[in-house]
């Protein structure tokens, strides 16, 4: 599709309906409707090494009180200032350190919590408390309320994901705080995980949420689920062996907003290339290995993020068996019949 040719006619004319609140679509109409997605989102890695020094700089200026949530925000660098580390999703690094309470609100943003560093802090979701380890899964699902706390020795990290662009998009934002600090907690920790965690639903359910009512998926779980499928030694050309976490009661993802995704690539695997329309986060949680995204390439090790956007080329290559977590916006692209994906010739 060609540019539209100026005339002084034209130009005029423009200028006239300008002041209308008018445009011509003519004019705009290439930026609108491209041939395949144009995303300002940049392939980007950040070393998780350097977050922390910046985060333990960060826990000597605010207390977790004070600034609600002591997080620094992944800021795609073809999106700065908006909060987005993909055009639909936001990303930071959660940091909370022993006496640290990160004070109860809630939001119709869902959040996901990936554990990158720590071991024992805790989350509370709706009355259940749960102690969190390096690659656990978390959901804050919309409107529950939330609270972080630390009772432990050491700080504790995580990779926090929610859907503030998308619900920004909607014009749907809804949040309030709490005047506790901390929510009662009225069930007993493992709640959640003991009814709805293995392969069991409780007879006569009555959830109407579209959240999985799993709170944290644990690692220890995850990790022996690829463990165990390796023995059987068949890898996805694309994928190595990638499988989605879903919420039991439907089958679909565990949040209705984001996809989420653990995968496994086994030692000196190299993937063929793959691109699709979700915008993607990834997080290592084990092993070391590089990534190209388009025409660069990033090395990335334990708890290292970096960013694939929509429908540019990637390939993975691991030096050792490697775990990476990943999260996207899929659900809701497939449920509007907008996802595509591409396996090259895979
Ligand atoms: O932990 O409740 O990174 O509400 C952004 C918004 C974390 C949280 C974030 C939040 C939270
Ligand atoms: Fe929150």
């Amino acid at each position: 599709m060609e540019a539209v040719q100026k005339t002084p006619e034209r130009e005029a004319f423009y200028k006239k309906i300008d002041g209308q609140n008018l445009s011509a679509l003519w004019n705009v109409m290439n930026d609108l409707i491209t041939p395949e997605p144009k995303s300002a989102c940049r392939p980007h890695l950040w070393k998780f090494d350097d977050i922390r020094a910046y985060m333990n700089e960060a826990g000597k200026l605010i207390t977790a009180k004070e600034a609600e949530r002591r997080v620094l925000v992944l800021e795609n660098p073809g999106l700065r200032g908006q909060s987005k580390i993909t055009t639909s999703l936001f990303a930071g690094v959660q940091m909370v350190v022993p006496g640290d309470i990160a004070p109860a609100h809630r939001h119709s943003q869902s959040a996901l919590r990936f554990v990158l560093e720590g071991k024992g802090a805790a989350t509370a979701v709706d009355g259940e408390r749960t102690l969190m380890e390096p690659g656990d899964f978390v959901i804050t699902p919309s409107m529950t309320w939330h609270d972080h706390s630390n009772e432990t020795s050491e700080p504790m990290f995580w990779l926090d994901g929610l859907d503030i662009p998308m619900v920004q998009f909607f014009d749907a934002s809804f949040a309030e705080g709490s005047k506790e600090d901390q929510q009662q907690i009225s069930k007993p920790a493992g709640d959640s995980f003991a009814r709805y965690g293995h392969n069991l639903l409780p007879v006569d359910t009555k959830r109407t949420s579209k959240t999985s009512p799993i709170f944290n998926y644990p690692y220890s779980h995850t990790r022996e689920a690829l463990e165990q499928a390796k023995n059987s030694n068949e890898w996805d050309a694309c994928h190595g062996l990638k499988l989605k976490f879903s919420n039991p009661e439907t089958g679909d993802f565990a949040m209705p907003t984001i996809g989420t995704f653990i995968q496994l690539l086994p030692k000196g695997f190299k993937t063929a290339r793959y691109r699709s329309t979700d915008g993607t986060v990834f997080a290592a949680i084990e092993g070391k290995g590089r990534t190209r995204i388009g025409e660069q390439t990033f090395e990335w090790g334990p708890r290292d993020l970096f960013v694939v956007p929509s429908w540019q080329w990637v390939t993975h290559e691991a030096d050792v068996d490697s775990v990476l977590f990943s999260f996207s916006d899929r659900p809701v692209q497939q449920k509007l019949d907008l996802f595509r994906e591409d396996r090259g010739n895979a």
